[in-house]
């Protein structure tokens, strides 16, 4: 649309010559040309005129009083707004110095008078030819960048979508550990790895003692704030980069440890029940302590690749329901 109006409009050019007689034959060549051409006689009028139509083309006299041709050049090369309009110089000046000054000012081509119609018009559509060029690569550069623009704003938009989608996924909302999804997709893999590898993968159950009695007592409000808690504990103990810790469900929580053996796992949920006794939240209506405490059930084997992870959590519940047997508040395996 932008292009195709830039076609249809009438080229302005600017012509300026103080010798009336020069102004109006270019003037009425060029008009005859199709161009729409506005004669001024003297620089400072030139320069208010080129600043307000921005012509597209400046046809520019050298010798004129107060200001010379070359003088409004170099003021309109100055400004950013009139910087781009090709100007011609059209002199009776032949000196080869007059030409290099004219090039040296900033102009695209120079005429010398007495001049034939022709060559001035044909330098003319040679200049406008060029800047028409010119124009549509800069569009299209503008487009290019505005696209550019554009794609690199959707990418991130993506990304950020797909960071949301995963942590969706993979995340519990409540304690913001891995979710069961997660727990269950790791330990498969993990079991098959450490099967090939014949290494050892652990598991410990971990279960918060009498809970039930805790929402009673201080309601869900304060049960889910505890969660929380003992979640940001066991998430902090957490140390080698292929430990996982996930939420199995209510408030029991799982931790995968692959290549660690069974004295090892025992530390780590040492290590957690101890913290947690640390922490000292208050839970007056358990009957293993005033406080919140945890029951453990570890468990170690080296994966069998014709066998199941499910072999693994039946062992480490089976651990848990023994640690709450014997009395709770402590880690069996
Ligand atoms: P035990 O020592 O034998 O584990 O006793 P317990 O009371 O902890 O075990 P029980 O399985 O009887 O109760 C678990 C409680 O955990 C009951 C349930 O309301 C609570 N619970 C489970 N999920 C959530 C939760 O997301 N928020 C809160 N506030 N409570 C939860
Ligand atoms: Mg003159
Ligand atoms: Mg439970
Ligand atoms: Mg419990």
């Amino acid at each position: 649309m932008q292009l195709l109006e830039a076609i249809q409009k009438k080229e302005y050019i600017l012509v300026v010559d103080d010798t009336p007689p020069n102004l109006q034959l270019l003037l009425t060549m060029l008009s005859r040309k199709g161009y729409e051409a506005h004669g001024v006689t003297d620089g400072a009028t030139a320069l208010a005129n080129a600043n307000e139509q921005l012509p597209d083309l400046v046809l520019l006299d050298i010798n004129m009083p107060n200001m010379n041709g070359f003088q409004v050049c170099q003021n309109l090369k100055s400004s950013d707004r009139t910087r781009e309009i090709p100007v011609i110089f059209i002199s009776a000046r032949d000196e080869v110095l007059d030409k290099v000054q004219a090039f040296a000012v900033g102009g695209v081509d120079y005429i010398t008078k007495p001049f034939q119609i022709a060559e001035v018009l044909a330098r003319v559509e040679n200049q406008l030819t060029l800047r028409r060029l010119q124009r549509q690569l800069q569009e299209q550069n503008e487009r290019l960048k505005q696209e550019i623009h554009s794609r690199i704003i959707a990418e991130t938009l993506l990304q950020e979508a797909n960071a949301k989608l995963e942590r969706l996924v993979n995340l519990d909302g409540l304690t913001q550990l891995a979710n069961r999804r997660c727990f269950d997709e790791y330990l498969e893999q993990e079991w098959q790895r450490l099967a090939r590898e014949r290494q050892p993968l652990s598991l410990i159950m971990c279960d918060i003692d009498f809970f039930k009695n805790y929402n009673d007592t201080y309601g869900h409000i304060a049960g889910d704030d505890c969660l929380r808690k003992v979640s940001l504990l066991i998430k902090q103990s957490v140390r080698r980069p292929a430990d996982l810790a996930a939420r199995y469900g209510g408030e029991e929580f799982v931790l995968v440890l692959p290549n660690t053996d069974i004295e090892g796992s025992i530390q780590v949920a040492e290590v957690i029940r101890q913290k947690l006794l640390d922490l000292k939240l208050p839970h007056e209506d358990s009957a293993v302590s005033k406080f919140v405490t945890l029951s453990m059930g570890v468990t170690s084997l080296i994966p069998k690749i014709d066998s199941q992870p499910s072999v693994l959590l039946t062992s480490a519940d089976y651990a848990l329901y023994r640690a709450k047997e014997l009395g709770r508040n402590q880690t069996y395996q």
